[in-house]
């Protein structure tokens, strides 16, 4: 009786140890997947704009702003602004980017109504980020329809690199594949642990 008592506190200190490092791997592996889901999540963003989306002006301003929440990356950006008819180009030159704004000439506008200005950037992290922004001109302008502007990429600037990451602009999310690598990763860790725990040597304990 005495001596089981003693056989039987080896295994169940063994299972204690064995449980700590259960836990030792789940924080890491927990660290990791934070660490690999950080770049995913910080995808930059629009913060501000010139003009305000969804706002109504008599008068159009000469530059159209965009103003993200940090740097942007200067490679494959685009700008376009559509008319009322949705189709008519109005942006006034290339856009270029400075720091966390993106900036572009806007030619004179034309008929009053809705202007939708659409972008495409590449965030801090290199992924793209596209969207859109809209203003209503109150009263019809001078100007008229212009050609569209190209898309600018810098010389050398591999653009089919900076359109192949993340086909999601709106992502944030973790993807389902980091989750299901993280299953497997501690499934794996937990029987490598239970083996080692069941392996234990054969002779009892102190
Ligand atoms: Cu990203």
């Amino acid at each position: 009786m005495r001596l089981g008592n003693r056989v039987s506190a080896v295994p169940r200190n063994r299972l204690l140890v064995g449980l700590f490092r259960i836990s030792q791997i789940v924080v890491a592996v927990v660290f990791g997947i934070l660490v690999l889901a950080t770049p995913a999540n910080a995808h930059s963003f629009l913060v501000s704009s010139t003009p305000v989306n969804d706002s109504s002006i008599a008068n159009a301003p000469a530059e159209i702003v965009l103003e993200f929440n940090e740097p942007l990356d200067t490679g494959f950006t685009e700008l376009a602004v559509l008319g009322p008819d949705g189709s008519s180009h109005w942006e006034g030159g290339k856009p270029s980017i400075t720091g966390p704004d993106l900036s572009a000439p806007l030619a004179r506008l034309g008929p009053a109504g809705k202007y939708t200005v659409q972008y495409r950037v590449v965030s801090a992290d290199g992924h793209p980020v596209s969207g859109s922004l809209a203003f209503t001109l109150t009263q019809p302008g001078p100007g008229s329809a212009v050609p569209a502007v190209p898309a600018s990429a810098p010389p050398g600037t591999p653009v089919a690199a900076a359109q192949m990451a993340a086909p999601s602009a709106t992502g944030g999310e973790v993807p389902v594949w980091v989750w299901i690598a993280a299953a497997v990763v501690l499934l794996i860790a937990g029987a490598l642990v239970a083996a080692r725990i069941g392996r234990g040597p054969d002779r009892p304990g102190s």
